[in-house]
């Protein structure tokens, strides 16, 4: 019998800490297919964030390491520049990137590193308790905002995308979302093409995933989904906000797919 789903072979056989309907995962996996069919997982290295996903290495089957709440663009700056043909790349939720991170992620894009960068928005700060986070949106409760997210009080959601498409440096900036089948197919092409573009050594690239918290947003995660549909994507547009590099593919240019580890037989790694 042919099998049509099957597990990366640069994902681990350990089971995730997140909470049902989170898309943390699935962006886990997403990464995973692209890695394994660029064949590039001997030369990744991954800057995993504090956040919900801090546990990342676990779950990748391919170099991780950690950095400080919101310093990944800069740890992927100095690994990059000492190794340049590895592929680089930092994971950071909204928390990490759009507040305590805010000045490394600008500054490493202005420098035109050529490192991709995944950004998860999931509009809170998940790991700590639901917090209001700076994408958070207007009129939306959480645990630091009980009377919603007011704009004279709070301010308003940031568009770190939009406002990173001024910076020379940057070359690819892309938002998708993964609350449906043919939006998780387009973050799988945009992190194909955040790859390629730096294996093509053309600069900083960054896709921006809408992503489900459906624990503080207090929902079922089939209504996360549908709050995606409905009101996320409306203040957060997708689609591409800049690209230099049109002729770049967003498919499978090098390596090859090999048969698949389908079976797990390996132990979780030890978290020591
Ligand atoms: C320097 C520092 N400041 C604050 C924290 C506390 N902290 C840990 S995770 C986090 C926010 C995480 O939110 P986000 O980056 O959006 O990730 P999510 O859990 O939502 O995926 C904060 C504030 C910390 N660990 N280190
Ligand atoms: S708190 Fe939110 S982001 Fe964190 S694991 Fe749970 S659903 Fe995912
Ligand atoms: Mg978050």
């Amino acid at each position: 019998m042919k099998k049509m789903f099957e597990k990366p072979r640069s994902m681990t056989c350990a089971r995730t800490h997140y909470c049902s309907g989170c898309g943390h995962g699935l962006i886990h996996r997403i990464i995973c297919e692209v890695i394994d069919e660029l064949d590039i997982a001997g030369r990744v290295v991954a800057v995993a964030p504090v956040g919900c996903a801090v546990l990342a290495y676990d779950y990748w089957d391919f170099d991780t390491t950690e950095a400080a709440h919101g310093r990944t663009p800069a740890v992927a700056t100095g690994i990059k520049r000492v190794l340049p043909d590895n592929v680089v790349f930092t994971y950071q939720g909204d928390g990490d990137l759009a507040a305590i991170g805010t000045a490394e992620i600008i500054h490493a894009a202005n420098r035109g590193e050529n490192i991709s960068v995944i950004f998860v928005n999931n509009g809170v700060y998940g790991m700590t308790g639901g917090q209001m986070a700076p994408t958070t949106l207007l009129g939306q409760t959480t645990a630091t905002s009980q009377f919603t997210r007011r704009a004279d009080k709070e301010g308003f959601p940031i568009k770190i995308l939009e406002m990173m498409k001024v910076l020379p440096g940057a070359v690819y900036l892309e938002r998708t979302s993964v609350h449906s089948p043919k939006e998780v197919a387009k973050t799988k092409s945009a992190i194909m093409k955040s790859f390629n573009t730096q294996l093509g050594k053309k600069g900083f690239s960054m896709v921006e995933i809408i992503s489900p918290c459906p624990t503080y947003w207090g929902m079922t995660p089939l209504e996360s989904m549908e709050r995606i549909e409905k009101e996320v994507i409306k203040v957060y547009p997708l689609g591409s906000v800049k690209d230099t590099l049109p002729q770049m593919s967003s498919s499978r240019t090098r390596g090859s797919i090999k048969p698949r580890n389908t079976i797990c037989d390996r132990s979780p790694r030890s978290r020591g």
